[in-house]
């Protein structure tokens, strides 16, 4: 997003540039998210960086070279094996892993090895304030320094290692800039939508090889800045019976006094199949619970794959069910929001469709829009068609979203809209490859104005750092 379009002032994104600010403390079982430096306890002024792709533990001061001052900064970000513990990503976008127990800076390969490898589990560090990571992979094996080296190693219950394991969390060494995206961490599929005074967003949660992750998280924020995150808000495993994995695209939307969470799913049976189901809660921050026991949407059903589902209500109170990879449907949803007439299912066909259908009203028109290529190619990209009702017909207007290579920017698609209440202001949300060294299974959040033209048409959507 522009420093210009953002609905905070520009002040309030700056992050702390130097150490100076207050260290924020760890508490006994979590790490708090975002760019951060860890402090050795038992070698105060010495940080854990990487150099040449290994973990190291190394004086870092103000004066300090900004490379150094980079490799001592990372962001700790949700678990890539485990969302109760988190993984340390540094800015190439690569992950600090052990491998043969050494901490190595690797990229995300998306095997389960790297992510338990590259997954570490707070505990209570030796004194106040300090955490020890437990390897996800070895619970009996913590993160430690020896001869300024961070290696995994056994737990020993001794004064020396429990020192040489634990770490402060402070500000980071290298000042957070404009550039990053709306949320640290791996996210994807976005589904920004305004409930009771909030943004929330709703998203698919990556980093994990063929989208296999199996829960959604929710995130709420008043000026689509600062989010604040609401955790695991539906585990496939425990909530939903008929899905095990492949947790994608998430859609809410508020009706009858309740939240009604869409989504779609695959099971760990060796059938690859997608279904797409309907969850219920009676908050937009969950839990939600699986509404019908059974798949809203089952696969082979209709053509294409049953994912991507999308709710648009019209100003009527009538919701329309949209979804579809490789085919776009809709039809109307009974008032209970987890019923359809089966009968009353359309296909869409608008050029270049390939998945993530996503809908809007504005001054009596429809604008129906979609992503176009694969999400694992650079050129993913949005397009959107107008007309006159929720069911079309549509006239194909072109593309609006698409990739800014010369900031590094790829693969921005699979977006939704939002209005500011009570305005003429939009923003979309979307993801892309993260920057730098992401790809179609490790993308990222961002947010960026979209605006009309005097005629109605919706201007190119400007992807920003
Ligand atoms: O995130 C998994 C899948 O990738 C989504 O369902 C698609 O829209 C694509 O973004």
């Amino acid at each position: 997003m522009n420093r210009g379009t953002r609905l905070l002032t520009a002040s309030s994104l700056v992050v702390a540039s130097t150490l100076v600010l207050p260290a924020t403390p760890a508490s006994a079982a979590t790490l708090p998210v975002g760019a951060r430096s860890l402090e050795a306890v038992s070698h105060p002024g010495r940080f854990l960086r990487h150099a040449d792709f290994l973990g190291r533990l190394d004086a870092v001061t103000s004066a300090s070279s900004a490379q150094v001052r980079s490799d001592a900064t990372v962001t700790v970000v949700n678990g890539l094996a485990s969302p109760s513990c988190y993984s340390l990503q540094a800015a190439n976008g690569m992950f600090l892993r052990h491998r043969d127990l050494r901490v190595r800076l690797e990229a995300n390969d998306g095997t389960p090895t790297f992510r338990g490898d590259a997954t570490f589990c707070p505990a209570d560090g030796s004194v106040t304030g300090s955490v020890s990571l437990v390897s996800f992979n070895y619970p009996d094996r913590r993160l430690r320094h020896k001869n300024f080296e961070l290696w995994v190693e056994s737990y020993q219950d001794t004064d020396r290692f429990r020192a040489d394991s634990s770490f402060k969390v402070t500000a980071p060494w290298q000042p957070k800039t404009a550039k990053g995206p709306v949320m640290p961490g791996l996210f994807a599929d976005p589904h920004i939508t305004h409930l009771d005074g909030r943004f929330y967003l709703y998203p698919t949660t990556d980093g994990y090889a063929s989208w296999s992750s199996p829960y959604y998280k929710a995130f709420s924020s008043t000026d689509l800045v600062n989010w604040t995150d609401h955790g695991v808000v539906l585990d496939h495993g425990p909530d939903v019976s008929w899905a095990d994995n492949s947790a994608w695209a998430p859609a809410v939307v508020a009706k009858n006094g309740r939240y009604y969470l869409y989504f779609s799913g695959g099971a760990a049976t060796g059938d690859t199949r997608k279904h797409l189901g309907v969850a219920v809660s009676d908050s937009p921050t969950g839990p939600f619970r699986d509404a019908l026991g059974q798949p809203l949407v089952r696969a082979g059903t209709h053509p294409g794959q049953a994912i991507d589902p999308m709710v648009f209500t019209d100003d009527n109170g009538q919701s329309y069910l949209y979804w579809g990879n490789g085919a776009a449907h809709v039809v109307p949803l009974n008032a209970d929001m987890v019923s359809f007439d089966p009968a009353a299912v359309r296909t869409i066909t608008t050029p270049g469709f390939r998945e993530a259908s996503f809908v809007l009203k504005r001054n009596g028109t429809y604008y129906f829009m979609w992503s176009e290529n694969d999400t694992r190619d650079e050129n993913y990209r949005v397009a959107y068609a107008t007309g006159p009702s929720p069911l079309g017909p549509w006239t194909a207007r072109g593309v609006v979203l698409q990739k800014r290579l010369e900031l590094g920017i790829k693969g921005t698609g699979h977006h939704s809209v939002v209005q500011v209440p009570g305005t003429d202001t939009w923003y979309a949300a979307y993801h892309r490859f993260a920057v730098p060294g992401g790809n179609g299974t490790n993308r990222e959040v961002a947010v960026d104005r979209m605006t009309f033209n005097a005629d109605g048409t919706i201007a190119p959507i400007v992807p920003t750092l």
